[in-house]
């Protein structure tokens, strides 16, 4: 047998660019890009992922939808799936589509279709389905993400924007050269800086931090893991859900000392005076100072006076991880953490003032590309309705009911139909036992995936795709120099199709074809929207090659906005660069907000007591602080049962966390399998020892695949250890109803009974006609 070097293919993941060996249609082998300074070890998932038996191999629909047609139904996630064609999929398909939109109108389709899918500017799934969509007369939509769904609805208010809060963030470079300390809340977790939407070309975090410390500079991270924070810090371990009044603390100590910069809240801020009155306790008679602080948050009261001091006596970032949102009241920690920014008066200043997702992802601290990115057009939808994308099983729930929302009053319609592409809610949403009601509600659910995550399981119509290694693409992101040529690694999986070729066949049977594919393949897409992308690069002195020379070359390198400080212009010239707020500057007192009386977001940065936490009642039953954060092995529920995911299991369920204490108090050790519960559910999980954490928290990632124990049982437990079993399903607030999945109380006990199988990763029952 003679062997021949195995041809290598350029492509890249959300978690970074590589080139892939293959060997009969199986990725074997995957090296990180020779420019990427820290490739994250995720790329370890992928070999073997393709043919993996978790793969969808064909068309399949669910026997009860097939036998009895839609309609509501508490079978979905047990019921057996039967093999259909092709050609049989798209005629039930584009015949359920236009029944629902006959009877009940395009508002009754639910195409919100949150989910990250994979990278990739054409086969990019929740483009592809909202094109698809809004052709076919349009969708009742989400807006903002799970990611950030407080901050994208308060920031605007206050600093005017949210995007440019990471695209236009103060870079690594500047930070690294003139900050004196970074004041993190939340750490700068680098295992999340892997991960960039659309992909990296290189991940500068760890490096940054290095020459940061070289030159001198200091690092206090609040977070309940020391791991949060890589080498060197001051680590201070509140009690989660605290940092607002730590915040406050630290401003009292500025304001009562005279630390705070007067000039700077002048000339750029609007209404510090009405929140001071509240920080002295002027409004309320509670002076918000470090012994109030300390009593609430545990960190001692000289601390955070002494730090306070030290903030204000040299170049100082205030950082604040997103994750600090994604709790209920998030609003008020961004808000907060700007306002302290603002007294420390350094907001525009190189290396000082405020920073929002260090170490929550790669893009802050990364240098933007001037131009637009190559873009699949998504058209337009002629439908107004809407959801926060967190609300979906509200919306299910509570047909005709009214909701509040960023000042306005709303009413969730009626669906009938739900339509995902490119996401899994059992990894995104919580309290998994309301949404499988929730899911038992509409008439028909349709997934288009690769795999048969739990969100397949549970739908009625079941698309395979594609996975992004068995198309051609394009890749590039908004913060990053580098286009990428994603070259097809492999051919695609047995009976799985591109999304794009599932929605033209669609788009044809329901007569708008033509104008869904204009004619084009998709690689005289990706040609075609490589050459509308060219002119802006081009007059910009970008010099573009023609497209089959990039394709071969695999790569075109951008120019990007270097060493950027956030809000700079701003800082330079306030009224020739207003920001985008009602009084064009930051406003720390937003009349608007005030405006809205919701009694859960006021006009001005608050400390809100929460329910979930240590302080608090719930604490009596359930007295473990779950911290449900962002998993170091993977992306979200993205190839669990890939090997650097699989490799930190214990006994196959997902790793879970404890202080040596917690665990004592419990007779655990270390690889006891536990059962974590509360009120609204409970799994299995793993135990990890680590001594680097707060004594009454736990951390569980998120992205164990669903796996319950009785299928057939909304309420059953997960085998597997997926926290959102646990997770309550409550927004922020009345202003954003963003996630609040990070937290949750629960307690732990050993799990003695025989181990139950893992199923996550089995296909269903598949019939044969
Ligand atoms: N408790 C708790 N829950 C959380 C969070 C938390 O902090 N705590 N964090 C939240 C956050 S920030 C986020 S962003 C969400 C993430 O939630 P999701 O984005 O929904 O999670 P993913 O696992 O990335 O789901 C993407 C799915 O797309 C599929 N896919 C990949 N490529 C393709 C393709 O080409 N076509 C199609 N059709 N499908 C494809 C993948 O197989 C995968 O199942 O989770 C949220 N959930
Ligand atoms: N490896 C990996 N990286 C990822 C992702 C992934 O799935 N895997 N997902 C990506 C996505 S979509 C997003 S949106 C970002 C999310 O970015 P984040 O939301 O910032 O990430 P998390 O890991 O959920 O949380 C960061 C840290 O905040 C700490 N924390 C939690 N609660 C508190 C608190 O009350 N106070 C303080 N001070 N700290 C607290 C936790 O210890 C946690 O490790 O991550 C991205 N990066
Ligand atoms: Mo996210």
């Amino acid at each position: 047998m003679t062997t021949t070097p195995n041809r290598r293919f350029q492509h890249t993941s959300h978690w970074g660019m590589f080139t892939a060996e293959s060997v009969a249609g199986e990725v074997t082998a995957v090296h990180p890009h020779e420019g990427d300074s820290d490739p994250s070890p995720m790329l370890g998932n992928f070999a073997g992922s393709v043919r993996s038996r978790s793969r969808v191999t064909g068309p399949a629909v669910r026997r009860g939808w097939l036998e009895n047609g839609p309609g509501p139904t508490e079978r979905r996630g047990s019921d057996e799936f039967v093999s259909v064609s092709w050609e049989e999929l798209t005629e039930l398909l584009s015949r359920e589509l236009r029944r629902v939109v006959d009877t009940h109108g395009n508002n009754a389709i639910f195409g919100g279709s949150y989910g990250w899918a994979s990278a990739g500017r054409f086969h990019h799934a929740q483009s592809q389905v909202h094109r698809f969509l809004n052709q076919l007369g349009g969708y009742t939509k989400s807006v903002h993400s799970y990611s950030l769904g407080a901050t994208g609805v308060i920031m605007p208010h206050v600093v005017g924007t949210h995007s440019q809060l990471f695209e236009r963030s103060t870079s690594w470079d500047v930070i690294a050269e003139h900050s004196d300390l970074l004041v993190c809340f939340g750490g700068v977790p680098i295992k999340n800086t892997g991960v960039n939407a659309g992909g990296s070309s290189d991940h500068p975090t760890s490096g940054a931090l290095n020459s940061f410390r070289d030159r001198g500079g200091k690092i206090v991270s609040f977070s309940p893991l020391r791991d949060d924070l890589d080498g060197e810090c001051d680590w201070i371990s509140p009690i989660p859900g605290t940092d607002v009044a730590i915040m406050l603390a630290l401003a009292y100590v500025l304001a009562s000392e005279g630390l705070h910069d007067r000039a700077f809240l002048d000339r750029y801020c609007v209404g510090y005076e009405r929140f001071e009155d509240y920080l002295l306790g002027r409004s309320d008679g509670v002076p918000k100072d470090s012994q109030w602080a300390q009593e609430i948050s545990g960190v001692p009261a000289a601390t955070i006076a002494s730090l306070a001091r030290r903030m204000a006596s040299g170049r100082t970032l205030v950082s604040v991880t997103w994750s600090l949102q994604r709790i209920k009241h998030g609003e008020q920690a961004p808000w907060m953490g700007v306002t302290l920014a603002a007294m420390l008066g350094q907001i525009g200043l190189p290396g000082g003032g405020f920073g929002h997702g260090y170490g929550s992802m790669n893009e802050p601290g990364m240098a933007p590309v001037p131009y637009p990115l190559p873009t699949f057009p998504q058209g337009r939808n002629p439908v107004a309705d809407f959801i926060p994308v967190a609300a979906i099983s509200d919306l299910l729930l509570s047909p005709g009911e009214e909701f509040d929302y960023d000042g306005r009053r709303l009413t969730y319609p009626d669906i009938r139909l739900v339509y995902w592409a490119g996401g899994n809610p059992f990894h995104h949403h919580q309290e998994l036992s309301r949404l499988r009601r929730a899911f038992a509600r509409p008439d028909t659910i349709v997934v288009h995936e690769p795999y048969w995550t739990p969100m397949a399981k549970n739908a009625d119509i079941v698309v395979p795709s594609t996975t992004s290694l068995e198309r051609n693409d394009l890749s590039c992101t908004r913060n990053d120099a580098v286009l990428v040529a994603m070259h097809q690694v492999v051919p695609p999986f047995a009976d799985a199709r591109d999304d794009y070729e599932t929605f033209a066949a669609l788009a044809h049977a329901l007569g708008f074809g033509e104008e869904f594919t204009e004619g084009r393949s998709s690689q005289q897409w990706i040609e075609h929207l490589y050459s509308q992308w060219r002119p802006a690069v081009d007059a910009d002195g970008g010099n573009t090659p023609a497209f089959e020379d990039f394709w071969a070359d695999g790569h075109y390198r951008m120019r990007t906005q270097d060493s950027l400080i956030l809000f700079g212009e701003f800082r330079e010239d306030p009224e020739e660069n207003p920001l985008g707020t009602p009084s064009g500057k930051i406003e720390i007192f937003s009349e608007t907000i005030e405006s809205f009386g919701y009694d859960d977001c006021q006009g001005h940065p608050r400390w809100y007591e929460p329910e979930e936490w240590l302080n608090g009642q719930r604490a009596e039953q359930f007295p473990l602080h779950l911290i449900a954060n962002q998993p170091k092995t993977r992306l979200h529920g993205q190839l669990d049962h890939g090997a650097v995911s699989q490799a930190s299991k214990i006994f196959g369920r997902e790793p879970i966390r404890l202080h040596p204490a917690a665990a004592a108090e419990r007779g655990l050790v270390a690889r006891d399998v536990v059962r974590v519960f509360n009120d609204r559910g409970a799994c299995l999980a793993g135990v990890v020892i680590d001594s680097g954490m707060h004594p009454d928290v736990v951390q569980l990632s998120t992205g164990a695949w669903y796996d319950p124990l009785d299928p057939a049982d909304p309420d059953a437990m997960c085998v597997h250890g997926n926290p959102n079993v646990l997770t309550p399903d409550v927004g922020t607030s009345s202003l954003s109803h963003g996630c609040t999945g990070q937290h949750v109380l629960v307690q732990i006990e050993k799990f003695d009974g025989d181990l139950p199988p893992i199923r996550a990763f089995d296909p269903p029952v598949l019939l044969t006609r």
